[in-house]
């Protein structure tokens, strides 16, 4: 009888032991809600919103965190993930340390993300990769990263932290051009409407001065 007691009580406690188990990256999975999603970022995070991305307002990244055993881990902290570049050759630089979720995960491990990003620096293609608690998520047949089809674009231009006297030097060099001029660089339209003008300068000067708090 004491035995059996044991046995109710540990099949109480391994469910228990289960919400506490560890991110499996290949069954997580990782989704954006539209193709060519394209956010305008700040250090100062007053920038556009990942809601924007597609041209709405309801555009969003979203993440399904699970363990081995397939099912949902709830109640992930929203700060516990972080993103970057797929592409190694380009720089983003978030001002915190954490890419933030718009909730804490429920109970199929899902949470979403369309809110602002704090961070300098440009992603113009090659997509970005998404972790949660420091383990990438990866697709699910688990042969490589999920690099999300999104471009992030913003006035601080050598991801230094602060949108300053170098940016706009640099924004100088690809002023007045447009998308098939040499040296043209889509990191400078932060209008998307594939020109660097004074449409993007303006935005520029919005955003001056701005830096990581
Ligand atoms: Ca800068
Ligand atoms: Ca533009």
């Amino acid at each position: 009888m004491k035995i059996l007691g044991i046995v109710v009580l540990l099949s109480l406690i391994v469910p228990v032991a289960g919400a506490a188990q560890s991110i499996d990256v290949c069954y997580s999975e990782l989704n954006v809600s539209c193709t060519g999603m394209r956010v305008s970022i700040c250090p100062k995070g007053d920038f556009e919103h990942i809601r924007n991305g597609c041209g709405g307002d309801d555009d969003y990244i979203e993440i399904f965190v699970r363990h081995s055993g397939n099912g949902g881990i709830a109640g992930i902290p929203w700060t516990d993930y972080w993103m970057d570049a797929c592409d190694a050759q380009y720089q983003l630089a978030l001002c915190v340390q954490h890419f933030v979720a718009d909730s804490l995960t429920d109970v199929n491990g899902r949470t979403t993300f369309s809110g602002r990003i704090a961070a300098g620096g440009c992603v113009p293609e090659g997509g970005i990769y998404v972790s949660c608690q420091g383990s990438t998520i990866m697709n699910t047949s688990c042969t490589a990263v999920i690099c999300l089809d999104v471009v992030l674009v913003g006035p601080d231009l050598n991801a230094d932290g602060e949108v300053n006297l170098s940016d706009l030097s640099f924004f100088g060099e690809v002023y007045n051009k447009e998308l098939g001029d040499p040296g043209y660089n889509t990191c400078c339209d932060f209008n998307d409407d594939d020109m660097c003008n004074l449409s993007d300068f303006a935005f520029l000067g919005q955003h001056y001065q701005h830096e990581c708090f």
